[in-house]
């Protein structure tokens, strides 16, 4: 899933896609460097963001949407929180709806899902971006955030969605310490157990930087590269990623060792 954000204010690529005809050649890009599915974004979640009006964000995302639609063939993810977003993007041809706050912020989001028949990404976050990454603490987080999933999978199916339209993610750094995240990863497996496909987004990631003292977002490829062959190994199914055609490569060889 390659990332594309019409924000001018993403943690790293704020303000890169702005433009529909740059944001279409970026979205061609990595399409042709592998990817499978495209996420589209027009509020930023990094933390500390505050929330955007709904008519901002569409304002920011149609056109984007419309010219990426477009150029490419590929399925279209509509990031958002908002069911009127959600709706308006489902109305110009995205396929599937990422909500960053699981049907928690907008009730009206998951019946849509149910209603347009779409697949639905449900992710754990503590709380909300602005506010997430004050002091986070968990007992056990793994366990958290699993049980978390499950209770959010069973209000989207009880919303009307299909079992199979529903994908988990554990949120990596959404309201997590360093040592959230290490745990998240270290045993995603019991998120895998959950029984719905996982999707994981550590591209670029502060914890990545931190491991790696990289504070140059761009700059944490390699230690990216490592945590999205981790998450495979562990049974993630989607990954999330900035660079498309580095991780390409690293998921063909994580899955064909994960898979052999
Ligand atoms: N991470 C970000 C945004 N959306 N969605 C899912 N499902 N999982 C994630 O881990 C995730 C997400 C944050 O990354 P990015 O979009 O690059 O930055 P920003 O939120 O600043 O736009």
């Amino acid at each position: 899933m390659g990332v594309l954000n019409a924000t001018p204010d993403s943690f790293s690529d704020g303000g890169a896609w702005l433009e529909p005809a740059r944001a279409a050649a970026h979205a061609v890009a990595m399409v042709e460097a592998g990817a499978a599915v495209l996420d589209l974004g027009a509020e930023s979640t990094r933390p500390g963001a505050e929330p955007v009006p709904p008519e901002a964000e569409l304002a920011r995302l149609l056109p984007v949407l419309r010219a990426v639609r477009r150029a490419v063939g590929v399925p279209l993810s509509v990031d958002t929180m908002k069911a009127a977003v959600a709706r308006a993007a489902l109305g110009e041809g995205a396929d599937l709806v990422n909500d960053v706050s699981a049907g928690r912020f907008d009730r009206g989001m998951l019946a849509l899902c149910a209603r347009e028949a779409v697949p639905v990404v449900l992710m754990h976050m503590r709380g909300m971006p602005c506010t997430m990454q004050r002091a986070p603490r968990y007992g056990d987080v793994v366990r958290t955030v699993a049980d978390f999933l499950a209770r959010r999978a069973g209000a989207a199916e009880a919303a009307g969605v299909a079992r199979d339209a529903i994908i988990v993610d554990p949120g990596f750094g959404f309201g997590k310490t360093l040592a959230h995240n290490l745990a998240l990863l270290a045993r995603l497996d019991a998120v895998a157990a959950l029984g719905y496909p996982v999707l994981v987004g550590v591209s670029r990631k502060g914890f990545v930087g931190q491991l790696c003292g990289e504070a140059a977002p761009a700059a944490r490829g390699w230690g990216t590269a490592a945590a999205v062959a981790l998450a495979v190994a562990r049974g993630a199914r989607v990954l999330r990623v900035h660079d498309v055609a580095a991780m390409r490569d690293v998921v063909a060889v994580a899955a064909a060792v994960a898979t052999a």
